[in-house]
C-alpha cells in the first residue's frame, strides 16, 4: 500500500486550505469534525439498531451482496432512528462545502451506518458518482454532483477497516482505468474525525483483520437537487419526527422543493406546482439577501456564495504539503 498520508485538517482552519486540500487529492481528513459527546450521543441512539441490523444483506442482488460485504452491517433512515442525526446533518462546514462545491441546490443523496466486522474484505474500489453512470462517463470533466462524508463513529485504524482513498483519482483522465488496491491510503482517524471526498474519487473500505473488533462508520453524501438521491428520505423519514428539525435539515430530507438555478421559484418536487412546505402548512418566507434566509432556509446566490467564502478567509493560509 502506499505511504502516504491523506492531508489532515482543523476544523476551524481556513476553509479556503480544506477547499485546496480537495481540490488536490480528492479527500482529506478533518479532525474532530464533531465533538465527543456528539459521537457519544449517535453512538448511544444508534446501538440498538446496530445491535439488531443483520451483515451482509438477503434483500439486494447478486452484485450489490457483493459490494456491500458479508460482514459489514447497514442501515438508512437515520434521522428518523437517531435525533442525533439532524444535528450532524445541520453541520456548518459540511453545507459550506456542499454549498462551495456543488453549483445549484442539494439534498441529502444518503445518510448510512456502515459497520465493518471482523473477518470482512476489502470492499470493491468504486466512486460513488457511479450510482448515475452518465457522470462516470463524463470523467473528470462532469459536473461536480456529490460530496460525501465518512464519520468515524469509533477509531478508524487499517486494522479495523479504514476507509481507503486513492489520492487524485477524481482526476484521471480515464475514470475507465482500473484502480490498484496498493495506490490507496487508508483514513486512519479517531473517532468523531471524517473523511471529506467527492463523488469522483476512487476509495472503498478496508478489510477489516481483526477478530473481534467492528468498525463503526457514517456516511452522508449530498447531491444537487434535481437529481434522484439514493435514499427516499421524505419516505423513511415522516413528516411526524421532520417537523421537530431545522427548516434545513428538513430541506436536506426533501420537506422544500428544489430550485435548480439562481431564480428562487421552485420547480421541482412540487405540489400542485407549489412548494411542498406551502403543502405541508410549513411557512415559507420570501428570501431576501438582507434577511439572512439564503444562508439556511435558500440556496444562496453565486455572488453570496463567493461573499461569504472571502469573509471566511481571513485566516493564513495552511500549509498543505503536511
Ligand atoms: O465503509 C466505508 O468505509 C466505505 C463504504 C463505501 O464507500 C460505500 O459503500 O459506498
Ligand atoms: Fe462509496
Amino acid at each position: 500500500m502506499s505511504d502516504r498520508c491523506l492531508q489532515m485538517f482543523n476544523r476551524d482552519e481556513a476553509f479556503e486550505s480544506i477547499m485546496a486540500g480537495l481540490a488536490a487529492d480528492g479527500g482529506v481528513i478533518v479532525k474532530d469534525f464533531i465533538d465527543q459527546e456528539l459521537v457519544s450521543r449517535l453512538n448511544g441512539q444508534l446501538a440498538a439498531h446496530v445491535e439488531a441490523a443483520q451483515t451482509g444483506s438477503d434483500r439486494v442482488g447478486e452484485e450489490m451482496r457483493f459490494f456491500w460485504g458479508s460482514q459489514t452491517k447497514r442501515f438508512t433512515r437515520l434521522a428518523a432512528r437517531a435525533p442525533a442525526f439532524a444535528e450532524l446533518l445541520d453541520h456548518d462546514l459540511m453545507h459550506r462545502w456542499a454549498r462551495h462545491s456543488l453549483d445549484g441546490d442539494y439534498w441529502l443523496n444518503t445518510g448510512q451506518a456502515m459497520i465493518v466486522g471482523p473477518g470482512e474484505k476489502g470492499q470493491v474500489l468504486h466512486r460513488d458518482i457511479g450510482i448515475w453512470p452518465i457522470f462516470q462517463q463524463l470523467g473528470r470533466n462532469g459536473p461536480e454532483v456529490m460530496v460525501s462524508i465518512l464519520l468515524a463513529l469509533s477509531d478508524f485504524t487499517e486494522e479495523v477497516g479504514a476507509t481507503r482513498v486513492i489520492p487524485g483519482s477524481h482526476a484521471w483522465e480515464d475514470f475507465m482505468q482500473t484502480p490498484r488496491r496498493e495506490d490507496t491510503i487508508a483514513a486512519v482517524m479517531p473517532a468523531g474525525s471524517a473523511l471529506l471526498y467527492l463523488g469522483k474519487t476512487v476509495h472503498g473500505a478496508g478489510e477489516n483483520v481483526t477478530r473481534d473488533r467492528w468498525r463503526h462508520g457514517l456516511h452522508m453524501s449530498f447531491v444537487l437537487g434535481w437529481l434522484t438521491p439514493e435514499e427516499a428520505s421524505p419516505i423513511g423519514v415522516p413528516w411526524e419526527i421532520a417537523k421537530n428539525y431545522s427548516p434545513r435539515v428538513q430541506r436536506m430530507l426533501g420537506y422544500a422543493s428544489r430550485r435548480p438555478g439562481e431564480d428562487q421559484s421552485p420547480l421541482n418536487w412540487l405540489i400542485d406546482f407549489v412548494d411542498v412546505r406551502s403543502y405541508l402548512g410549513i411557512p415559507v418566507a420570501t428570501p431576501t439577501v438582507a434577511s439572512g434566509l439564503f444562508d439556511d432556509q435558500w440556496l444562496p446566490s453565486a455572488a453570496t456564495r463567493d461573499e461569504q467564502d472571502r469573509q471566511g478567509s481571513n485566516e493564513d493560509q495552511a500549509d498543505c504539503a503536511r
